[in-house]
């Protein structure tokens, strides 16, 4: 099964086609973020019908504007999964609110809200490929092995860490443009900041394509990483899973995708098989059907959140009352937090929405942090520098069923972002302390300087080789397996994609090799 490696951007995207209720199908995989899609492409090369159910939209038809995505200063329905009022994590700007109204849809961002934490993730085909700021950040060795001490970690940077970077089409910036290009201005100056304080820098790669970002800065092809587009989509430049993994599974033939059904029940049947059962809605909510299909065996690939709380719900409701206690546990938001300096130096009014550096002292061992240098895109100059710290939080959070409401609810509390507080203090109080600045306390709420309460990073919640066994098989349950991000117990000490899809190459090798004889 050898990693493929992307030439160029193709243009197609997966197809849709929609399952049918009373289908039967040999593997089924609930969700397209990263797990899912690595999963549907080596299922699928190995001969394996798959059929992918996505909640979220296929994301190919362009609205009223000619886009099929909206940017980050003019949201529409596009923008947010089913909100009237944009939700953005950057909310506030010199005392009053930035966010705007807007019509409820099925838009490709969620945030979606726990009682003490708001949780962003992408809703499509893609999942967090559609929406993430595209940093491929490979974890430090040695922090692999102290999360994930049941995996192979010789493997795993041997073997799958260099195919999940070919194969997401892993990219890195020309360092001789980096270094006069006006959109990466802000970086510069963070940067030297930094180093004044006697810290260290490293460049990130990522999946946006910087050739194609060239070309943008030099008003040649359509912009997108410069014209503030990220977090509702990126019409150019970005190789999300579509583009990817999921061109790539669908090229075999063998691939199906019904997008705009949520999975809502698994549950074994009488043969040895699971009947999921899905309700299709529309762009604006309503609901078109309900459906069950038959899956000799199915991957939940649902994300961090997604996958828990189906578990949990599915235990508590009695449909898989087997699953193992650990199911729901070790959930963690990656150390998430972020902050903003108000800098004397100018950061730019063109700024790349793509992060392109981070600072790195993970060393510190009263308080690791790795904090990307994230744009401010405001289109005009705000001499902001902006940080997502990710730093080793200890604190793990539960899901659990709330019998009263028949929701699941995440025992998560506020005070728990503390310790990431304290540890990108040691880093930014120290840079504030040489440069003569100060903390922007505007951006996240009134008089609040850290914005610790969302995360980009949702990890755990099935954890591997706790709640699965060490290939994602969960036990007592022979065809149910776990791909995602809720394999990764709460922290990955970096930007967390590239251990996703490396460990669901991993786990689904070793699958396809065991369970089906590929
Ligand atoms: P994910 O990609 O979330 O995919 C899960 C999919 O399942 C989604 O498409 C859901 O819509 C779908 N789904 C959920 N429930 C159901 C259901 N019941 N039925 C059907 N479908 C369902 O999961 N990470 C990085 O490494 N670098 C970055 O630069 C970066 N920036 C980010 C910026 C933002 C704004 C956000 C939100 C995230 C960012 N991340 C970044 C995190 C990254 O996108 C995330 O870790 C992965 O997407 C998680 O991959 P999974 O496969 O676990």
């Amino acid at each position: 099964m050898g990693a493929f490696a992307l030439p160029s951007l193709p243009a197609a995207a997966a197809p849709s086609q929609a399952l049918r209720d009373g289908d039967l199908v040999p593997a089924l995989v609930i969700g397209s973020g990263y797990g899912g899609a690595v999963t549907a492409l080596r299922l699928t090369q190995a001969g394996v019908p798959t059929a992918v159910v996505e909640m979220g939209r296929n994301w190919t038809t362009p609205g009223p504007d000619g886009d099929v995505f909206c940017d980050m200063h003019n949201p529409d329905g596009r923008s947010f999964w089913f909100r009237t009022e944009t939700d953005q994590p950057l909310g506030y700007f010199s005392g009053g609110s930035t966010n705007k109204e807007i019509p409820s849809a099925a838009g490709v961002l969620d945030s979606e809200r726990f009682a003490a934490t708001r949780v962003y993730q992408g809703r499509g085909v893609g999942g967090g490929s559609l929406v993430n700021g595209g940093m491929a950040v490979t974890p430090k060795r040695d922090y692999f092995e102290e999360i994930l001490p049941s995996v192979d970690a010789d493997q795993m940077y041997r073997t799958f860490f260099p195919r999940a970077n070919a194969a997401l089409g892993v990219n890195r910036i020309d360092r001789v443009w980096f270094e006069s290009a006006d959109c990466y201005r802000y970086t510069r100056v963070s940067r030297r900041t930094a180093h004044d304080a006697g810290f260290d820098t490293v460049f990130v790669p990522n999946v946006y394509d910087f050739d194609y970002m060239k070309r943008e800065a030099a008003n040649q092809v359509p912009r997108s990483a410069l014209a503030t587009e990220v977090i509702y989509g990126n019409n150019h430049g970005k190789r999300t899973l579509d583009k990817t993994y999921l061109a790539a599974a669908a090229a075999t033939g063998k691939l199906s995708i019904s997008p705009l059904h949520t999975v809502t029940d698994v549950a074994p049947t009488r043969g040895g098989r699971y009947a999921v059962t899905m309700v299709r809605i529309d762009v604006d909510g309503t609901t078109l059907a309900t459906k069950t299909v038959t899956a000799d065996r199915v991957f939940f690939a649902a994300g961090s959140v997604g996958t828990s709380k189906l578990l949990v719900a599915m235990k508590a409701k009695g449909r898989l009352s087997d699953l193992p206690d650990d199911v729901g546990a070790g959930w963690g938001n990656n150390g998430n937090v972020m902050v903003g300096r108000a800098g004397w130096d100018l950061t730019g009014a063109l700024q790349s929405c793509m992060p392109s550096m981070g600072i790195d002292n993970w060393s510190d061992s009263n308080g690791p942090v790795f904090a990307e240098i994230a744009p401010f895109p405001a289109g005009t100059e705000t001499w902001i520098n902006l940080y997502l710290a990710i730093t080793k939080n200890p604190h793990r959070g539960t899901f659990r069923f709330n019998t009263t409401t028949g929701q699941v609810d995440l025992d998560w509390q506020a005070s728990w972002t503390q310790p990431s507080i304290d540890a990108a203090k040691r880093v930014f109080d120290a840079i504030n302390a040489k440069a003569g600045t100060i903390y922007r306390s505007d951006l996240f709420g009134v008089y609040k300087i850290w914005g610790d309460d969302f995360t980009y990073h949702p990890l755990g919640g099935c954890v591997l080789n706790e709640a699965t066994d060490n290939y994602g098989r969960l036990p007592g349950y022979p065809g149910l397996y776990v791909v995602d991000g809720s394999l990764v117990p709460g922290s990955t000490g970096v930007n967390p994609f590239v251990t996703i899809t490396a460990l669901a190459e991993r786990n689904v090798e070793h699958v396809i090799a065991t369970d089906i004889g590929g």
